[in-house]
């Protein structure tokens, strides 16, 4: 075919474009002299766009700025000195928020909740990150509880929505997880001992690590539980899930045991199921103020590579979400993740999975009980 006869064509089912319409190209291109305002309107940040705070929230230094409210605040703590294995996990606050980009107000809505965290009318927003001192672990223990116990103590945001509470919510962005002492510290003198929920491969309640002599070397990612329970911070009403690591031996669940914990094992995920793991859980911390832990460890390390001390055989991501569900309603104080290492990350993975649990913490802290597990009707007609 002629290249004259083909163009021709092309030319004659092209449909005229009218100059006065408002919405024609030649209009919108033809105003040289309009500012971006005047012609586009305001300058929306993208998903792969703008400044970066977790799913785009509101971004304010609290700890300097004082009158910041709040009803629940991500606050990031980039402290890595704690670790016994890969270091790393000062970056997670910042792999946690880059995950964050495709999660915003305007696709907030799940099926798996019939929420949007964002849309309820509490004020969340990003608090940045504690300037935790690189160098000196007893220095930057101080500056997060000093930290914490700011925001725990700033007045709500919105009272009138709270259900009788005074106290702003706090989910932490690790960070190893020695970033727990501190915060059970802050909130110790809110609340009084905790309860808490562990989602982990490993115990974290061994007393000491070896070779540490001094009482600050004590003071590790594996040890913050003992030393919350020897400082009276942790009620025996605690709780692991997820558990899969090696130990020293049976000694280990004794001591597990005297520091306050029960323990699901990754196992039980198989051989108990969901729905009775969340029963135990939910059996376990009644109604006491309860403290969730997760770190990220707790998911496959196909599924979560980028962490500290991989283990193999762990939960996946979704069965993890599935348990979260289960928690609503339950007298969550507080929250954190932690434990994300982005160097060893491939393709984000680790990031994705994190920030999308954290909005699922916020799902969780905005329900009053777990939302209907199935719609049977919906079901039938697949
Ligand atoms: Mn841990």
């Amino acid at each position: 075919m002629h290249a004259s006869f083909l163009l021709s064509l092309v030319a004659s089912i092209t449909i005229p474009i009218r100059a006065h319409d408002p919405l024609s190209e030649q209009h919108i291109f033809g105003q040289q002299e309009a500012t971006w305002l005047q012609k586009y309107g305001p300058q929306i940040d993208q998903p792969f766009s703008g400044p970066l705070s977790f799913s785009h929230l509101p971004y304010a230094r609290c700890l300097e700025l004082e009158e910041t409210k709040f009803d629940i605040a991500i606050l990031g703590i980039p402290f890595d000195t704690g670790v016994t294995y890969r270091p790393g996990a000062r970056f997670g606050p910042y792999a946690i928020r880059s995950g964050s980009r495709r999660q915003r107000e305007a696709r907030g809505y799940t099926m798996a909740w019939g929420n949007n965290p964002f849309a309820e009318g509490l004020k969340i927003i990003d608090c940045g990150d504690v300037p935790v001192n690189p160098f000196d672990n007893a220095l930057a223990i101080d500056q997060m509880e000093v930290a914490y116990s700011t925001l725990l103590r700033r007045p709500l945001a919105t009272p009138e929505k709270a259900k009788g509470t005074n106290t702003p919510r706090i989910i932490s962005l690790g960070g190893d997880h020695t970033i727990v002492l501190p915060i059970l510290r802050a909130l110790n003198k809110t609340y009084g001992p905790v309860s808490v929920i562990h989602f982990d491969a490993h115990l974290d309640t061994w007393r000491s690590y070896p070779g540490g002599i001094t009482n600050q070397s004590r003071v590790t990612h594996g040890t913050f539980f003992a030393i919350a329970q020897e400082e009276g911070l942790i009620s025996n009403t605690s709780i692991h899930a997820g558990i899969r690591c090696k130990l020293g031996g049976e000694e280990d669940i004794e001591n597990d045991e005297a520091v306050g914990f029960q323990i699901i094992t990754g196992d039980d995920i198989d051989d108990l199921g969901i729905t009775e793991i969340i029963r135990r859980i939910r059996k376990r911390i009644g109604s006491t103020p309860v403290y969730l832990s997760l770190d990220i460890d707790v998911i496959d390390p196909g599924l979560a590579p980028a962490t500290g001390t991989p283990e193999a055989g762990g939960w996946t991501t979704r069965e993890v979400k599935r348990i979260l569900r289960g928690l609503a309603g339950l007298n969550f104080v507080g929250a954190d993740i932690v434990e994300v290492s982005p160097a060893y990350d491939n393709a984000e993975i680790t990031g994705i999975a994190a920030a999308d649990l954290v909005h699922d913490f916020l799902s969780m802290l905005l329900s009053d009980r777990p939302p209907s597990p199935s719609k049977p009707e919906q079901r039938e007609e697949l």
